[in-house]
């Protein structure tokens, strides 16, 4: 650290200069995150200083956080719930494991080798959780839709099971598991039945209204116990902003670690001090827009997405798979070195580690047909010169 200080102004410009560096948002075609909503961001930075750590101090911050939850357990048709806003996805999957994981203790059934069963495309944020918490995953492969087969699901479930995980939007495709059919086969098993929703859970319930052919996913569903969703993805709101919510009133309780001091109650998440910005953040975004303005920025989106695709197999590319949600994959010979070229232009997409030669563009509130418009040059332009290329080498 310095002796002297800066003046603020410097400090200022030269965190200005760094931002500025940032790739803008309407040429960012990899990421689930966006933008978040102006009102999202005026009312985190009014926010910026409280801290849901400490709800003596910041009470009126936490009644915020209980409203939010509320709001999202009434969304995912569970109004009788609990549950806790977190960080992110990743927080969000590591305590519905663990509470999981003590469902399976309090029941007698917790085993020296506990095991959960997900799907080949589950999140990797599992991977995390699984070498923290000392859990086994049993992976099932997903079927020809990029699916987790039930059938196969519930024949994995053993002695040693304490939870099954189905994927409501898959980050690599967009894929919604046919939760309405593996909850009924996991109900009844003595199993925590999780949904990670990280990704669609504030695209499918609009989605449905909209009238597009998606299964339920969340609490509706026989036999789904908790539900992950993110608002700092399609739901707005500024990061960090995750969501986990249980079906029981009383679930989100199983994992509980007190305080040293009376009077402060005992805490449900893992972080200790946590952004009261970030549940102002989502009240703001969810009250703003309400689910009027939740539906029609969900029908942008698939409309956004439709002319991509449309746009897409006129110039002649392939699909991988037909999107589901909002995230459209593209076979593509030399799709990593394309990438590459397109980054060095400016443009950011993704490729695959694990599908092969294929291109990733996500459609989220701030890809408009215009991006599409000026992407399609680009990425023909990249094809272009990577042909070129591989006919000199
Ligand atoms: N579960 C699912 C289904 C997800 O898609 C993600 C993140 C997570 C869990 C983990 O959530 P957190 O990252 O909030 O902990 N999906 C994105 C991904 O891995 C995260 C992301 C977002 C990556 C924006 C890049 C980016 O620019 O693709």
């Amino acid at each position: 650290m310095r002796n002297t200080g800066a003046l603020a102004s410097d400090v200022r410009r030269r965190i200005e200069a760094q931002l500025a560096d940032d790739v803008p948002w309407n040429r960012v075609l990899n990421s689930i995150c966006t933008e978040p909503h102006p009102l999202a961001v005026e009312m985190a930075s009014r926010a910026a200083h409280t801290n849901l750590g400490d709800v003596r101090i910041f009470r009126g911050t936490k009644r915020i956080e209980r409203e939010v939850v509320r709001l999202l357990l009434e969304l995912l048709g569970n109004p009788g719930g609990s549950g806790s806003l977190v960080s992110g996805g990743t927080e969000a999957n590591l305590i519905a494991m663990l509470v999981a994981r003590e469902t399976a203790r309090a029941r007698g059934r917790l085993t020296e080798r506990p095991e959960v069963v997900v799907s080949s495309t589950v999140h990797f944020s599992f991977t995390k959780v699984f070498h923290l918490l000392g859990l086994t995953p049993v992976v099932v492969p997903v079927d020809d839709d990029l699916r987790m087969p039930a059938k196969e699901t519930a024949r994995r479930i053993g002695e040693h099971t304490v939870a099954v995980v189905a994927t409501a939007g898959s980050s690599e495709f967009g894929v919604v598991d046919a939760v309405d059919e593996i909850g009924p086969v996991v109900a009844g098993r003595g199993v925590h039945l999780h949904v990670d929703a990280a990704t669609g859970g504030f695209i499918i319930p609009f989605a449905r209204e909209l009238g597009h052919d998606l299964p339920q996913f969340d609490f509706t569903v026989e036999g789904v116990d908790s539900v992950t969703i993110d608002p700092h993805k399609y739901g707005l709101a500024n990061v960090p902003a995750g969501a986990v919510l249980f079906r029981g009133a009383e679930d989100a309780g199983r994992f509980s670690v007190d305080s040293f001091f009376v009077d402060t109650p005992v805490h449900h998440t893992l972080l200790g001090t946590r952004p009261g910005a970030a549940a102002v953040s989502v009240y703001a975004v969810l009250e703003h827009l309400g689910r009027d303005g939740f539906r029609d920025i969900t029908r942008t989106n698939f409309e956004v997405t439709r002319y991509l695709v449309d746009s897409l197999r006129a110039a002649g590319y392939e699909l991988f798979a037909e999107p589901q949600l909002n995230i459209v994959v593209v076979r593509l010979p030399h799709a990593a070195r394309i990438s590459q070229l397109l980054e060095s232009r400016g443009w950011i997409v993704s490729t695959s580690k694990r599908f092969g030669e294929t291109l990733r563009l996500v459609v989220t509130r701030h890809v408009t047909r215009e991006t599409v418009d000026e992407f399609l040059p680009a990425l023909q332009q990249a094809c272009q010169d990577v042909t070129a290329e591989a006919a000199v080498s």
